[in-house]
């Protein structure tokens, strides 16, 4: 039977590394009755920890999904990962679900992973419920995490539970809503309704009327019932939460603990409760095929779209096409175009995903989060839709890696095999990318860092078959111009039969950093006929590939195509394309090109007592410190450094603080490399080509 659109929820399970996201997602699968055991990541037994690698670093590594009933619901949580390393991936999932379970650790401080998921999920107009994890704990302090929440993010929690007793004592929690307290007396997930302990009813009172307020915001009708009677019926409370959740004016607040298995009714019944369905999220926006904007109804009856939020490729089963229904009904065994491409595609299976596993399912409505087997020509990022209505939806931007390695395979003649699956590593995971350098013929992986590019490699080994070894890091300089320029470029080879002939001339000028190339026509009179100009830029394009400095590419120029000539015979696209190509380089030798650097943003947290040698430190290493804050006994500093000269900053961060101090890095920008070290590169580029 399909389902109801309204009964649709999607949710991630989003946060900062080891607060418990995989254990609170295992607690909620178990609570639903879709597993009968409870999962543990510490057992090897979570539903959704279930790569090789995860188990090994008891860290999520992938996006994992996992759907199943629960309170006539559809209900479909994601597990997303939080560390450093690999919290990019968590980002395009966001685009898959339409509200999200930001869990936190109150035994410890927000560090940036929490800042970063956080902001994709604000950016993303997502929905918020908090949940408050490890309460189990002694130094568990719900207040200072809350105000963290409040102070740091910008998020306005609401509790909606009290927890009954502290730490390794706490016995259960009060439902605010309802004034009843859930005792538990094991770890069956199962809790008693009963009355509140009287020595919390004083807390629970105040809170409540707390929350009654809080949930009379959301709803001018509400407002005025509340200011005239002082109250509201449960319903009343709920419904106006729902309300408030939708717009993000209110972030409803669970407690419990995954160790314990307290809370996770609770937290289910609240996605359904008060996490809007994708269908009442708001209609979603698209692109129609003459690049107009607009607006997907949701409903099941609409023509189909979908978004390709995640591609997941098995050795032996094949590629799985993760998709959001964005319109419309899926439905198995049907004909769909990739309207990002233009190929047809069939929709063969349709599969809801369990964790490692899949089920057949025939149709799919607005909403839901579903995948389909080999499709051949699809990725992630497009839309696929009915061939009555093709349209795009925008996919999440990708996120620029931060951090390259030369790699070779360590069987001679294994580089081709090695480049084949590292493709197919790439397609599952946004922040990795893969080329060939055409002078070395090194394989360059880039990740956001150096524990992400390992664990790639790993990866590749366990899924393909090839082992490599990983060579020194390399830092990805860039190359551009100071100076504006004219340059000339021409082809002429006439002598004897069909000739070559081309002729162009150029204006080439800085831009601003970060605005990249642009190409201006200011042809006049056909002194290039129309349909040989765009050969000229791409011959430039080309040209830009190697800077003349290091080799490095040449970004952040204008280039201005001003005059050429060209003959009726002899002149053809290649031809253009290679006087392009000369002209941008001669325009380079007079442009006095520089070499570039990447910055990146390294937030560090050390403990108070090493902060002086860290920052030396980060001074010795041409850092530029840009705040320091005091997080409980840690100070967190907030510093742009050159990329060069942090390559290899985790084993030195471990032993100024003892193993103390944590941080984390990511893209900042470009900068002119100073000439001293600029030479040196050079001379580098140089001595790698002789090797
Ligand atoms: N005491 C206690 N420990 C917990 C609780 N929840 C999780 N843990 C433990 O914390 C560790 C990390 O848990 P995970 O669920 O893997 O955390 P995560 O947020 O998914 O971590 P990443 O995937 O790396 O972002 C594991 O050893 C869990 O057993 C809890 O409520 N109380
Ligand atoms: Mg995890």
């Amino acid at each position: 039977m399909a389902v109801e659109p309204t009964s649709v929820r999607t949710v991630a399970i989003i946060g900062q590394g080891g607060v418990g996201k995989t254990s609170v997602a295992d607690a909620l699968a178990f609570a639903a009755g879709a597993n009968n055991r409870l999962g543990r990541v510490d057992d090897e037994t979570s539903l959704f920890d279930t790569e090789a690698e995860e188990m090994r670093r008891r860290c999520s590594i992938t996006t994992s999904i996992f759907s199943f009933p629960w309170a006539k619901h559809d209900v479909t949580v994601v597990d997303t990962p939080g560390q450093g390393n690999f919290v990019l991936d968590t980002k395009s999932s966001l685009s898959g679900v339409a509200g999200v379970v930001f869990v936190v650790d109150p035994t410890s401080p927000l560090r940036a992973e929490s800042g970063k998921v956080w902001s994709w999920a604000e950016e993303a107009g997502l929905p918020v419920l908090i949940f408050v994890n490890r309460m189990d704990r002694d130094e568990a302090s719900l207040d200072t995490i809350l105000s963290a929440v409040k102070e740091q993010l910008g998020g306005k929690p609401a509790l909606i539970q009290q927890p009954i007793g502290e730490g390794a004592s706490m016995s259960g929690l009060v439902d605010l809503v309802s004034g009843k307290a859930h005792a538990y007396s094991d770890e069956s997930g199962k809790f008693e309704s009963g009355d509140v302990p009287a020595d919390l009813a004083d807390t629970v009172a105040a809170l409540k009327s707390e929350l009654t307020e809080n949930a009379a915001e959301g709803n001018d009708e509400l407002l005025e019932k509340y200011l005239d009677a002082g109250e509201l019926s449960d319903q009343e409370i709920r419904a106006g939460l729902k309300e408030g959740v939708r717009t993000r004016g209110v972030m409803p607040v669970l407690c419990g603990s995954a160790a314990r298995n307290v809370g996770f009714r609770e937290l289910l019944d609240a996605i359904v409760e008060l996490l809007p369905a994708p269908c009442e999220a708001g209609a979603a926006k698209a692109t129609d095929s003459d690049g107009n904007d607009l607006e997907l109804e949701p409903d099941a009856g609409a023509p189909f779209a979908g978004l390709v939020v995640k591609t997941l490729i098995d050795p032996h089963a094949g590629q799985l096409s993760i998709f959001r229904v964005m319109s419309g009904t899926a439905s198995a065994d049907s004909q769909v175009i990739n309207v990002t491409n233009g190929a047809k595609e069939r929709i063969g299976a349709l599969l809801t995903l369990q964790g490692a596993k899949t089920t057949k399912s025939d149709s799919a409505v607005v909403g839901q989060l579903v995948a389909v087997a080999k499709l051949k020509g699809t990725h992630r990022g497009n839309t696929l839709a009915d061939s009555s209505r093709q349209v795009t939806v925008a996919p999440a931007e990708a996120v620029n890696p931060v951090i390259s390695f030369a790699l070779e395979a360590k069987k001679r003649g294994e580089e081709d095999k090695a480049m084949q699956g590292l493709a197919r590593l790439v397609e599952e995971d946004p922040a990795l990318s893969v080329e060939r350098d055409e002078d070395t013929g090194e394989i360059l992986l880039s990740g956001a860092g150096q524990l992400h590019v390992e664990v790639a490699c790993e990866r590749l080994q366990r899924k393909y078959g090839v082992e490599v070894v990983l060579k020194a890091p390399k830092v990805p300089y860039r190359e551009t111009i100071r100076k504006a320029t004219k340059a000339h470029g021409r082809l002429k080879k006439q002598t004897g039969g069909h000739g070559q002939f081309a002729d162009c001339r150029i204006e080439v000028e800085p831009q601003p950093r970060g605005v990249g190339f642009e190409f201006v026509n200011k042809i006049v009179g056909g002194a290039i006929p129309r349909g040989f100009i765009p050969a000229v830029e791409k011959g430039i394009v080309e040209a830009m590939k190697k800077g003349l400095v290091a080799g490095y590419p040449v970004v952040d120029v204008k280039v201005t195509l001003v005059d050429g000539q060209y003959h009726d015979v002899d002149s053809s696209e290649m031809a253009f394309k290679v006087a392009g190509s000369m002209a941008f380089k001669d325009a380079l030798e007079s442009a006095s090109p520089i070499l570039l650097e990447p910055y990146v943003n390294l937030e560090v947290t050390s403990p108070d007592e090493c902060m002086g040698d860290v920052m030396g430190d980060l001074n010795s290493r041409r850092g530029k410190v840009e705040g320091m804050e005091q997080r409980g006994h840690s100070e967190v500093i907030k510093a742009k450094v050159p990329m060069s000269e942090v390559l290899r900053y985790a084993p030195d961060l471990t032993s100024m603080t003892s193993g103390r101090g944590s941080f984390e890095m990511s893209f900042s920008h470009y900068d002119p490399l100073p000439d001293h070290l600029a030479a040196k590169v050079a001379q580098e580029t140089a001595q790698a080509k002789e090797d």
